[in-house]
């Protein structure tokens, strides 16, 4: 590749005299072309990875570096003056995903096809995704993200399907994105749908409001639209339907292609559910094998049953989704009946209530999805025990083979060689290259006391805190504190995850600083993260987190010390940036609320350390890492599963002691709340007071207590950069690789191709 020849052939111009637009154009342009030779990954059977998310992020240096052409382009590049980040800032994230489960699944296909492993993501091609997040206030507002306006990867497959809803039907139609995998000769694709009929222009330049009835133009333009109201509800059905007849419809056509005679359909595909939103697939399987393909109803149910696996990412009710029946039927008169003959079949054999499929009227979508699926997961060891031991208990004991833990992953292509460039050639000088492909970077450890390779460390860690620095100041003209220890709570703002805690935390360092006790160097706390927009209490915490960073921004008696920033509109560019220089990753949620978790792997992988819960992965990085290398402080998922089933929890008492009054009684100080609003502050109050379901009162003096001790710690250079090197060292049982070649070996069973 000669980037210079080629941009003289293509604009008349040198590499040199190109603008970074027209470099990305060029580079983009390069790539794609390279992708598009590749043949696929082929084999018997494929697998479909259904999905309603795919946070995929930008993609160009994702591709150079599985093309193997990253250290050339970027040398190539900077010989012309040109900088691989700067030239990236021109690509637009696509917003296909919200958070942790869509972007899992970018990085599970990623793992997939690095692995050779025949199969696609499925999903919608979303015209404005998620919302983009806007500050007005101190207070989150949301705006249109028309990611498909500009240049993208998006390529037309020239397929179309018809959906038949039950009072309407519409046509879809199929576009692709290149999936590749790390130096491999082949790819994969990520699938997405969109409708024929789709209208934009539905939605207003600078509102996410638009109408939810008008279902023929509007089903693939938001992911997860408002559903505070039946009409949002009955799109979100709506979606699912299109998203899982699409799915089918492809599925049963291409094992045709391949030579299927659909009995043996399960010879040929195997899906995996993401969370329940695409469950609807069984029973769209199972009608058209009955209804377009003559195959017997009893015999379409185990055809279907030995294909689809699901996997579990929260025990939180309020993502375990209930549909009501008359949703489905109004949506698909078919897909109602079929579930009620598979609720009556299983009503048959169970007596018990809690295992059926239809309760009160509501469709239970896991529990649909675990009695015709053959495999069901949860996504790291406690999470997994929690649903054979708890929630999921009656299931596990009628089918207790269908269940396994496969912990979550990430790509290290991304994560690592992508986002921290220089660690990852550090790791190369040291261990040599074969942990890019191995995910093994455990011989790391014995240059645990070698001063060198712990100077060299915090050079890269400076590094990072640089690039921070700067993408902080270009998004949002932030000034990053002078020689400040870094530490970030980045994820969606949810009030299990308990981003107040840490804002409650803060006004504890606050009032500590104006007593006089001044921090050993400054402490920069950055948050990042959406509310869902009927999520009322998260925008207050969002609004608490805001106006209490300018409050301390505006005291010079402690702004030199502490300072609180919110990323707006975090993303996955924004993830790029600020993991690499974290020194602290916050993992702070209630145990037993957080599945897994994967930013606490990011994090572990770039040197932070972390400071946690007993929850989710956060306990299979303690067990790696050991206790002199992480910061654990809380109550066990074993006494919170407790609290709530005794309901003994009492806020108010935990409220009342005189350390814990303080700090929530400053959120309605008169002062404070004059500087913001009001009614969310109260709100917020009040609810910590009164209700405070997601515990944060009932850890906070301990988290308090732990905090200091983290911060004193990284006083200590050598003890910090060891505790740093171990986390990087024992990162490697979180590469998605592993993760995928679990669910290959364990669920799957796809032939990898050569
Ligand atoms: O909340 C979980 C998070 O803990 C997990 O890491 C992620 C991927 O498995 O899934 C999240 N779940 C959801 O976003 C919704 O179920």
């Amino acid at each position: 590749m000669n980037l210079d020849e080629l941009s003289r052939q293509k604009y008349g111009r040198s590499l040199a005299e190109l603008d970074d637009a027209t470099v990305y154009q060029l580079l983009m342009s390069v790539v794609s072309e390279k992708s598009a030779e590749l043949p696929l990954n082929a084999g018997k059977k494929r697998l479909y990875y259904i999905s309603a998310e795919f946070l995929i992020g930008k993609l160009l240096t994702n591709n150079l570096i599985n093309l193997g052409l990253y250290d050339e382009a970027k040398q190539q590049l900077a010989e012309a003056g040109h900088d691989l980040n700067k030239v990236e800032e021109n690509e637009v994230e696509p917003s296909l995903g919200n958070g942790g489960l869509g972007r899992l699944a970018a990085c599970f296909i990623d793992s997939m096809a690095t692995l050779g492993l025949p199969g696609d993501g499925v999903g919608l091609n979303y015209h404005f995704g998620l919302f983009h997040q806007k500050f007005v206030d101190n207070q989150q507002t949301t705006m249109p993200d028309g990611w498909l306006d500009r240049e993208g990867w998006l390529r037309d497959e020239n397929t179309s399907f018809t959906v038949e809803f039950g009072s309407f039907s519409v046509t879809s139609k199929l576009f692709s994105i290149d999936v590749l995998g790390y130096e491999r000769p082949k790819k994969n694709r990520l699938r997405l749908f969109d409708l024929e009929s789709i209208d934009d222009s539905l939605v207003p330049d600078n509102s996410i409001g638009f109408d939810k009835t008008e279902l023929k133009k509007n089903l693939t333009l938001f992911l997860y639209p408002d559903d505070s109201d039946r009409n949002g509800q009955l799109l979100r059905v709506y979606q699912q339907y299109f998203m899982v007849s699409n799915a089918a419809q492809l599925i049963v056509k291409e094992a045709i292609s391949r030579g299927c005679n659909l009995h043996d359909l399960a010879e040929y595909a195997v899906i995996q559910i993401n969370d329940t939103h695409p469950t609807m697939v069984i029973p769209e399987l199972i009608r058209i094998l009955t209804e377009d393909h003559d195959i017997a109803f009893d015999e379409a149910v185990s055809i279907v049953r030995s294909m689809v696996a699901y996997t579990n990412h929260t025990i939180l009710a309020e993502a375990l989704e209930k549909w009501p029946l008359e949703f489905l039927e109004e949506v698909s008169p078919k897909i109602a009946a079929i579930i009620k003959k598979l609720d009556e079949l299983t009503r048959a054999e169970f007596d018990d209530p809690a295992v059926q499929i239809i309760i009160d009227g509501k469709v239970h979508m896991a529990h649909l999805a675990i009695h015709y699926g053959y495999s069901i997961n949860g996504v790291a060891a406690l999470h997994t025990k929690i649903l054979e031991e708890s929630e999921l208990k009656p299931f596990y004991d009628i089918y207790p083979e269908k269940f396994s833990n496969k912990t979550n992953g990430i790509t290290f292509r991304r994560w690592l060689m992508g986002c921290n460039p220089e660690l990852a050639v550090l790791l190369d000088t040291l261990l040599g290259t074969e942990w890019r492909h191995t995910g093994d970077v455990s011989g790391l450890l014995k240059f645990a006391d070698d001063d060198e390779v712990l100077e060299q460390l915090a050079a890269i860690k400076d590094d990072a805190k640089q690039v921070m620095r700067d993408f902080l100041k270009f998004n949002q003209g932030a000034q990053v504190l002078d020689g400040s220890i870094v530490d970030v709570q980045v994820k969606r703002i949810h009030e299990y995850k308990r981003q107040q805690m840490l804002a409650l935390y803060l006004i504890w360092k606050y009032l500590d600083i104006k007593n006089g006790n001044i921090p050993e160097r400054p402490i920069t706390v950055i948050f990042g993260g959406k509310a869902a927009p009927a999520y009322v209490i998260a925008q207050d915490i969002i609004h608490l987190i805001l106006t209490l960073g300018e409050w301390i921004a505006n005291d010079p008696d402690v702004a030199p010390y502490l300072q609180v920033i919110m990323i707006e509109n975090y993303n996955v560019t924004a993830a790029e940036r600020i993991i690499p220089a974290a020194d602290i990753s916050e993992q702070i949620s209630l145990a037993s609320k957080e599945a897994s978790g994967t930013s606490n792997m990011k994090f572990m992988l770039n040197g932070a350390v972390t400071l946690c819960t007993i929850d989710g992965a956060n306990v299979e990085i303690a067990e790696l890492v050991g206790d002199d290398n992480i910061y654990t402080f809380g109550a066990s998922s074993d006494e919170v599963v407790k609290l709530y089933a005794d309901g003994s929890y009492n806020a108010h008492a935990y409220y009342l002691k005189p350390g814990i009054k303080l700090l929530v009684d400053f959120i309605t100080n008169p002062q404070f709340m004059a500087t913001g609003n009001a009614e969310r502050l109260q709100r917020l109050h009040d609810d910590l007071t009164s209700k405070d379901w997601f515990m944060a009162l009932l850890d906070l003096e301990e988290y308090i207590q732990e905090k200091e001790l983290v911060y004193s710690d990284y006083e200590d250079r050598k003890l910090w950069l060891k505790k740093s090197l171990v986390n990087i060292a024992m990162a490697g049982k979180f590469s998605s690789d592993r993760t995928i070649a679990e669910y290959n070996d364990e669920i799957w069973h796809l032939q990898a191709d050569k």
